[in-house]
């Protein structure tokens, strides 16, 4: 059974198109009704294959932090396949590793195509598999993509999970060394769920920590989910790192990680993860709404400053 699993075949380097065909086993129901699961990985434009959609992470004030790119399969015969399907299955096949390579180029490439057209997300996450880091040539992969795309370092954040580090001497770290020298940034997904230590994470060249979206759920209602993402929150501080939640749906939620501290929010309460269209009609209306609210707070905040600062200016000279 476990050889018949492994019938697929990649056929093409990570630059698309790339075909990859697998037969079904017996024993996956989902796809039960489908004879012969078959996907393409196929540049923007090919019919049908991965895509990639973007959720906007905003910062407390409502400026725009950067946007996390989510894999999504649509398929022509099957439909749309959610994540939660088609990644168990590609890391069965042993396509994952290529699918976080693709990611990669695909996000590096938008990132690009938007600067060039004027539209500027100053940072995208890449969710990267724990196999990614396996590969001791990844730090120059990521460098080539970005010198191929006329990209600085500070444009990508690779997501990594708890599960990268599990062997403390492995390849894994070292290749994470590498890409922290090369400046590209890393960030800790799903954090709080895993079993890595404290001592682990202060170790490691991450710059950003993602609370586990599973905390956002209760975080209004239950005392344990707020106690954790507080601690979260100031275990992510004192390490100097960004913070940043998921899985945000509510103003109310939105609030609470602002009074405690949270750098960044991501999540329904500002958009679903979008398709390409969607994402810049959204960031272009953002930014329209975002930069009146920003130029009415500093009206208010100049014409709040022009009284009382010729008040205390004249009530109380200070001496030189
Ligand atoms: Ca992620």
């Amino acid at each position: 059974m476990a050889q018949a699993c492994r019938c697929g075949h990649v056929s093409g380097e990570t630059r698309g198109p790339i075909d990859i065909s697998f037969f079904q086993c017996r024993y996956e129901s989902h796809y039960r009704r489908a004879p012969r699961i078959q996907y393409r990985v196929a540049q923007r434009d090919h019919a049908g294959g991965l895509r990639l959609h973007y959720q906007p992470q905003l910062r407390i004030d409502g400026s725009v932090y950067g946007a996390e790119a989510l894999a999504r399969w649509q398929d022509a015969v099957l439909g749309d396949v959610p994540p939660s399907k088609f990644i168990p299955l590609a890391e069965e096949y042993g396509l994952i590793e290529m699918i976080g390579t693709w990611s990669l180029r695909e996000a590096c490439q938008q990132i690009s195509a938007w600067r060039r057209a004027g539209l500027h997300v100053p940072c995208v996450s890449v969710n990267m598999s724990p196999i990614n880091f396996q590969n001791p040539d990844l730090a120059e992969l990521v460098r080539n993509i970005l010198s191929e795309n006329d990209l600085a370092p500070d444009a990508l954040m690779l997501e990594v999970t708890e599960g990268v580090v599990m062997c403390e001497h492995s390849t894994a770290i070292e290749t994470m060394e590498k890409i922290r020298q090369s400046g590209v940034r890393l960030s800790m997904d799903d954090f709080g769920t895993g079993y890595s230590s404290l001592s682990r994470l202060a170790d490691l060249p991450v710059r950003e920590l993602k609370i586990d979206r599973s905390f956002m759920r209760d975080i209004e209602s239950q005392a344990s989910a707020l106690a954790i993402t507080r601690a979260i929150v100031r275990v992510g501080q004192s390490l100097g790192m960004t913070v940043v939640a998921e899985g945000v749906e509510t103003d109310g939620q939105r609030r609470l990680l602002a009074e405690l501290g949270c750098d960044v929010t991501q999540g329904f309460v500002h958009a679903p993860a979008l398709s390409v269209p969607d994402f810049e009609h959204w960031l272009a209306r953002h930014m329209a709404t975002y930069g009146e609210a920003a130029s009415a707070d500093a009206r208010q905040m100049s014409a709040a400053d022009d009284k009382p600062t010729l008040k205390l200016v004249s009530a109380n000279p200070r001496p030189h």
